[in-house]
């Protein structure tokens, strides 16, 4: 009877049906443990648009518009809805438009109450969920009052200030991190109260940079210093300057537009393009 061939490993003969059955568990049984593990870990979607922004701004309503392309009556979220759209929720009403994009998508509907907005920010923290975008919803109508400007730009600060952080600590796994596009949808502009987008776009800016002023001088009084880059965490855009502005932003992975609308109304088409183009992208 013919004898199988040996091998010496490290002065140790090995047989051959030995060696190949060594070989294969190496390769087989980290293969079988990560599926196992992996199953037991259910992914979150992917391609999801985040709808956040102050209550009763319309982030809903926006949400049903989508999906039966009229204006359906609400009730003030208290929990996240994930929902999957197909691609023709984002063609007009009327239209045979085959350009709007094939492959289907989730909207993350958000709760706009101040102690509910955790839901929203958390989606943009963790690196692993999927956000391609965030429209973040404006009533258009009540940025009359400074109140009203305050509470909509210090929301805004905490999701820029997210889409920051998220920015970074992906930068420092992947080589082409692409900045996050975020939509300011300035809804309710059928309402004869509300203010032009680029008003709206000026008057966030300025409170914005508002914020940040008081922010830094708040931590120099402090004494910053010991974790000087911790604290700076806090503080949204360049470190070196109180200013905020859309173009500054960019290069701490926020891309900011601004875009008047209506859910009401159905004019909803230029908030609809910039979603196709975050699917395309
Ligand atoms: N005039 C006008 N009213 C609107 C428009 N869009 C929504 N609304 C109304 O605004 C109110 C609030 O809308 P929602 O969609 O519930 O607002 P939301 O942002 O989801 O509010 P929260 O769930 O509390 O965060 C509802 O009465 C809507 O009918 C609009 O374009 N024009
Ligand atoms: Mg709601």
């Amino acid at each position: 009877m013919a004898t199988l061939p040996t091998f010496e490993i490290l002065g140790f003969p090995v047989s051959l049906p030995i060696l190949i059955i060594s070989l294969l568990a190496v390769v087989i049984i980290p293969i079988v443990l990560g599926t196992l593990f992996s199953s037991g870990k259910k992914p979150g979607p992917s391609s999801v648009i985040l709808l956040a922004g102050p209550r009763d701004a319309g982030k809903t309503s926006l949400l049903l518009y989508l999906q039966e392309k009229t204006l359906i009556p609400t009730q003030t979220s208290t929990t996240p809805a994930t929902v999957k759209l197909p691609p023709s929720a984002l063609s007009p009403a009327d239209s045979q438009d085959d350009s709007a994009p094939t492959k289907p998508f989730h909207i993350r509907d958000t709760p706009g109450h101040p102690k509910l907005r955790s839901t929203a920010l958390d989606t943009i923290i963790q690196p692993t969920e999927s956000c391609i975008g965030v429209v973040y919803v404006l009533d258009s109508a009540v940025l009359s009052t400074q109140a009203r400007i305050t509470d909509t730009a210090e929301y805004l600060y905490e999701l820029l200030l997210a889409i920051q952080k998220r920015y970074a600590v992906l930068s420092e796994s992947t080589t082409s991190t692409e900045p996050i596009p975020l939509l300011i949808a300035c809804n309710k502009n059928d309402l004869f109260t509300a203010l032009p987008s680029t008003k709206i776009s000026n008057l966030l800016q300025t409170e914005l940079s508002r914020m940040k002023e008081t922010k830094r001088k708040g931590l120099l009084n402090a004494g910053a210093g010991e974790n000087d880059d911790e604290d700076m965490d806090h503080v949204l855009g360049d470190e070196t300057s109180d200013q905020i502005t859309w173009d500054g932003l960019k290069e701490f992975g926020v891309e900011i537009s601004v875009q008047s609308g209506s859910v009401k109304s159905g004019a909803v088409d230029g908030w609809t393009s910039w979603m196709s183009a975050c699917l395309d992208a």
